[in-house]
């Protein structure tokens, strides 16, 4: 079998009849639409899990991320095409196939340490398995250097093949916004970083071809791990610096919302906003990938190790706020009740992984206080312990304080008169989201405070 086994030209052809074979390992928010998308486009995946139920479920054409808009249609139409199967085992769907995508969890451990161990125990499952003329491809998110340091050997020892000259081995980080995902893999350009130029080329074909998406080509995986990174550290780099603002303003008198929003009128001010911190299974995680490698290169990255400890302090200063709203109309936060209305990390997904919330509700019951929850995402679930109500009254009845941890849609449209009936008397609303206006709030008889926010404005000229 000559290397690699598909020929850029034949690509789209191979497509087109169906013949072309991908295997997709880790079939989670990034692996299943992965998957589902390029079978779609015509090629024959198999996708491999290490879960009984994930399996069963995608083989019976059902989704799970059904916060994803228009994923549940994509993989029960590329089941029912034939395009898609899921199995728990791999040998024979790595063995045969032209292209194997790995797609598996790369968290940070207790110690902020990365854990490389999926992708160390799938490389060895796909080395095992590979047969020349394959190209591997990482879109796990991975520091620069691990492709080549720490996959690349995996590969060969097991294959006892060589990369470059036997097998492929590309990074192809994933770029797409949980929530938006499906809309994110069509439309935002790929980086391709290939161990050798033939690879780099026929991944970028692939993916163009396929998903209809650009791709911007690098030197190599290092290369294409470090786009990644830096991205994502530019972000939260940028919010902890909104986090800093609204922490300085707050002390200050001034409304940071106002700077920012009146800043972005400005061509080069990308907006970032404060918040009740960062969270997410990306962003409070991969500046430890950077840090990690910088450590072992004699280099300390200060700015992004800042950033950490300034957006992993804004849950604390949540509390605080809450504690000082509570003063303000004659309570504590030891027993008072507090309803929080959304937990999840960010607006309308299903996904509470490293949310920031989780601090919340621990320290507000650490201090006495009895916490609410409502989230539309988890209405009936159970989270942190503890029961999620049904909807906003069931958790704001009778509420001493009432915190909005989440711009999910359905909190735009707050009835606050109405809250502030269900509510105690002179109840307290802490807004650590930037969803509603003070001055609507404090109308309502609430006390307020907001991360960044010094509370009912003077109205000058709306921006
Ligand atoms: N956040 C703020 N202020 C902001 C923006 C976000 O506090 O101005 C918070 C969010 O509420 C959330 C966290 O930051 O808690 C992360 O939000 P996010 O919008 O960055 O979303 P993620 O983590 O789901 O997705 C990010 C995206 N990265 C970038 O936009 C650079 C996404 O494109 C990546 O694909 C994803 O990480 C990933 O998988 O790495």
């Amino acid at each position: 079998m000559r290397y690699p086994s598909v020929s850029t030209k034949h690509l789209p052809l191979l497509l087109r009849n169906g013949k072309l074979r991908i295997t997709v390992m880790g079939l989670g928010r990034i692996g299943l639409p992965t998957a589902a998308l390029f079978a779609r486009a015509g090629a024959k995946v198999t996708g491999v899990d290490i879960v009984p139920e994930v399996v069963e479920e995608i083989n019976s054409g059902k989704c799970r991320f059904t916060d994803e808009p228009g994923l549940p249609e994509v993989v029960r139409g590329s089941v029912r095409a034939g395009n898609l199967r899921a199995t728990l085992t791999p040998d024979g769907a790595i063995s045969s196939a032209h292209f194997v995508i790995i797609c598996v969890p790369t968290p940070v451990d207790e110690t902020k340490s990365p854990n490389y161990s999926s992708i160390q125990k799938v490389s060895h499952a796909v080395g095992k398995s590979l047969k020349r003329g394959t190209v591997v491809i990482v879109e796990s998110t991975i520091g620069p250097g691990i492709a080549e340091e720490m996959v690349l050997p995996i590969l060969e020892s097991e294959s006892g093949q060589k990369a470059g000259k036997d097998f492929g081995l590309v990074s192809c980080p994933e770029r797409s916004d949980p929530g938006n995902i499906v809309q994110n893999m069509g439309s935002v350009p790929r980086i391709v970083g290939g161990y050798d130029a033939k690879s780099t080329v026929l991944v970028a074909a692939l993916y163009e071809s396929a998903l209809g998406v650009k791709t911007i080509r690098v030197s190599d995986p290092k290369t294409a791990n470090a786009v990644k990174l830096t991205e994502n550290l530019f972000r939260d780099v940028n919010i902890a610096l909104a986090n800093e603002f609204a922490l300085l303003y707050e002390k200050l008198g001034v409304d940071a919302i106002e700077v920012i929003n009146a800043c972005a009128t400005k061509y080069n001010f990308m907006p970032h906003y404060p918040g009740p911190g960062v969270g997410g299974p990306c962003l409070p995680s991969n500046s430890y990938y950077l840090i990690s490698e910088g450590i072992k290169a004699g280099n300390i990255p200060y700015i992004i190790r800042l950033a950490r400890e300034i957006n992993d302090r804004m849950p604390d200063h949540v509390v605080e706020l809450v504690g000082e709203a509570l003063n303000e109309t004659g309570r504590t936060i030891r027993g008072s009740k507090v309803a929080i209305l959304g937990v999840a990390y960010k607006p309308n997904v299903k996904d509470v992984q490293l949310t920031p919330l989780e601090r919340v509700v621990s320290r507000l019951m650490e201090m006495g206080g009895e916490v609410e929850i409502y989230d539309p995402m988890f209405r009936g679930e159970k989270l942190f312990g503890l029961p999620v109500r049904s909807n906003v009254p069931a958790a704001a009845r009778k509420a001493d304080c009432i915190v909005i941890g989440t711009a999910h849609d359905e909190f735009k449209a707050l009835d606050l008169k109405r809250l502030s009936r269900l509510a105690n008397h002179r109840a307290a609303l802490v807004d650590a989201r930037n969803v509603v206006n003070p001055t609507d709030v404090v109308k309502a008889g609430f006390a307020f405070r907001g991360v960044g926010r010094t509370g009912p404005r003077r109205e000058a000229n709306p921006i």
